[in-house]
């Protein structure tokens, strides 16, 4: 849509559903990943479209876990890659992380084409490097395959945005898992170890700031400010901001 007028007040998610339907047209994003778009949304526009406190102190205990990290790994898949595709390699640089993309919906063709989306996006030198497949024991899904200088080896995995079928599996191989989900009831987010109930294109960017700010921080200072966090507790007072706006919203009318 070229000529989506900025004073529209839709105007920035109307853009974001933009780079979903052209990264799909390019092949990057797969048909599924309109859905999970649109799932998204729903969540935004009941969140307020704002990135609330709760998801403030997730991303500031990421930045914390991130910095932490010995192998921090990147996962990408379609939807994140026509999103913050360019914020995911600031990322990868701000974090010292590698890159590697893991899709749902598999082909290698896809993942061939995101892996040249994010290389002309200046990706190169963080992309996990394509050593033999090792697999995620007790995964099903085709997300079980993963590079094993990337994801197989990584101590700290970074889901931005994705089904919920993976991260139980990391966590029991012992990682830590930090994930973005505009939902706060899907397993995604209820199974990481930090979750940032928040848009991706919100909270990336934060993450990104927020890290490169505290990166010199002392190391313990890191740790105690990730020990105070509780991920449970943050996930509860989102959900009761949800409420709260529902009742809110329903007693207008
Ligand atoms: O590219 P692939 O093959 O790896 O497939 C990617 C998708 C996203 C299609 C796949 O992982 C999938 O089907 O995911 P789901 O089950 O639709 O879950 C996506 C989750 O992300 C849902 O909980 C959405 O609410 C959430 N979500 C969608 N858009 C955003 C988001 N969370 C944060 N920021 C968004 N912009």
């Amino acid at each position: 849509m070229n000529n989506l007028p900025k004073s529209h007040p839709r105007y920035i998610s109307l853009l974001q559903r933009e780079k979903i339907v052209e990264g799909f047209r390019k092949g990057i994003v797969a048909p599924q990943g309109l859905i999970a778009q649109g799932r998204g949304e729903a969540f935004d526009y009941i969140l307020g479209e704002k990135t609330t406190r709760p998801a403030k102190k997730a991303i500031k205990a990421s930045a914390c876990l991130f910095l932490l990290a010995r192998h921090p790994v990147i996962s990408v898949n379609g939807n994140a890659a026509a999103l913050i595709g360019k914020q995911i390699i600031k990322l990868a640089s701000a974090i010292g992380a590698k890159i590697e993309v893991n899709l749902f919906y598999r082909t290698e063709k896809r993942k061939e084409k995101i892996e040249k989306f994010l290389i002309s996006l200046g990706a190169k030198k963080f992309l996990a490097k394509k050593t033999p497949h090792a697999i995620i024991p007790g995964l099903k899904s085709e997300r079980r395959k993963v590079s094993q200088e990337g994801i197989f080896k990584a101590d700290v995995v970074f889901v931005p945005l994705e089904d919920g079928d993976r991260t139980e599996n990391l966590i029991k191989m012992g990682k830590k898992v930090v994930a973005v989900d505009l939902n706060p009831f899907s397993r995604t987010s209820q199974k990481a170890s930090i979750t940032v109930v928040d848009n991706v294109v919100r909270a990336v960017p934060l993450l990104i700031g927020l890290t490169r700010k505290i990166k010199n921080e002392n190391k313990n200072k890191l740790k105690v400010s990730l020990k105070n966090y509780n991920n449970k507790k943050n996930l509860k007072e989102t959900i009761a901001i949800i409420q709260k706006r529902l009742i809110k919203t329903s007693l207008l009318n």
